[in-house]
């Protein structure tokens, strides 16, 4: 991630963002911030604005997306904005986004309330199995969705392999491979968007570990650890599984697994 950053401070809006009819009717000012992380280096060397993000063009699409587009919520108005600043200016990695309504109608005198998020681009590598029907466009079909949402770019895509089936083993041979993508999506958000991919497959969840169409499992998500119901990254089984583990270095040898401190080449030798 990018340490250097552009700041944008309380640039101020007259727009009609929400929960009362009044404030949707008449609108009222809003102060937004953004701290804008880029690599400022190359802009710095060249002294040339098209190395870099142009703040005043920052800022007219602030007001413009914030003029055009109502919402209640605060929190609402700074996830669609952070998102679409990300989205509009490739070269920022990570955004800060403030906004402030300093006339907020609570009956109570205060200076403003504000909400302050920070969203940016993460790096995922996503493994993909498929062992039914046809294999191949089932795993090719999944990588165009993934690349087609507005919210995830695929970097690098591995070479498909047959594999032996592991665990349960009374099923058919499975095509495996692994993608390495950026996203803006949170972990919980990119496992319910890989799910509604699955099951347009005609994924049925019946057997554990048993035949499917297509499975689509978060391997590792920026050097994140984490275990809770719905989600373990690094993927518990990554480390075991050659799978797994051969497509990943084919796109990524020296990628590192947080938890067990080790690239993947030296966990393929492990297993070996
Ligand atoms: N879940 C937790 N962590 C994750 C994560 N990092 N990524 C939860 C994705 N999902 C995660 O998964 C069950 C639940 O795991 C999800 O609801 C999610 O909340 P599932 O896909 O519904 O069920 P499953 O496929 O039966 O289990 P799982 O764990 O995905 O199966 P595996 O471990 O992927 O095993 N042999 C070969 N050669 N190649 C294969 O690809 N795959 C399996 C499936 C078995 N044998 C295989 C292969
Ligand atoms: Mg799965």
């Amino acid at each position: 991630m990018h340490t250097d950053s552009i700041i944008i401070n309380d640039l101020e809006i007259y727009a009609n963002h929400g929960v009362l009819s009044e404030e949707t009717a008449l609108g009222q000012k809003f102060l937004i911030s953004a701290t804008m992380y880029t690599d400022t280096t190359k802009a710095g060397l060249s002294d040339s604005i098209e190395d870099s993000v142009n703040y005043a063009d920052v800022c007219q699409f602030i007001t413009k997306y914030l003029t055009e587009n109502t919402f209640k919520l605060l929190e609402a108005a700074a996830e669609n904005l952070a998102t679409q600043i990300l989205l509009a200016y490739p070269l920022i990695s990570k955004i800060d986004v403030e906004i402030k309504k300093p006339w907020a109608p609570i009956g109570l005198p205060l200076n403003c309330v504000s909400v302050k998020i920070t969203r940016g681009w993460h790096i995922a590598y996503i493994a993909l199995g498929s062992n039914m029907g046809d294999k191949e466009k089932y795993l090719n079909d999944a990588i165009t969705m993934i690349n087609d949402d507005d919210m995830c770019i695929v970097n690098k895509v591995s070479s498909f392999i047959i594999t032996p089936p592991y665990g349960y083993t009374e099923q058919d041979d499975f095509l495996n491979g692994a993608i390495k993508i950026q996203t803006l999506y949170s972990p919980k958000m990119l496992l319910s968007f890989l799910q509604e991919i699955e099951k347009k497959a005609n994924r049925v969840r019946q057997i554990h570990w048993g035949p499917r169409t297509l499975d689509l499992d978060i391997l590792l998500y920026d050097n994140l650890i984490c275990d809770d119901d719905t989600l373990t990254i690094p993927h518990p089984e990554l480390h075991k599984r050659d799978f797994v583990l051969i497509p990943l270095r084919e796109i990524s040898p020296n990628c590192v697994h947080p938890l067990l401190n080790k690239r993947i080449n030296e966990l393929i030798t492990e297993i070996s």
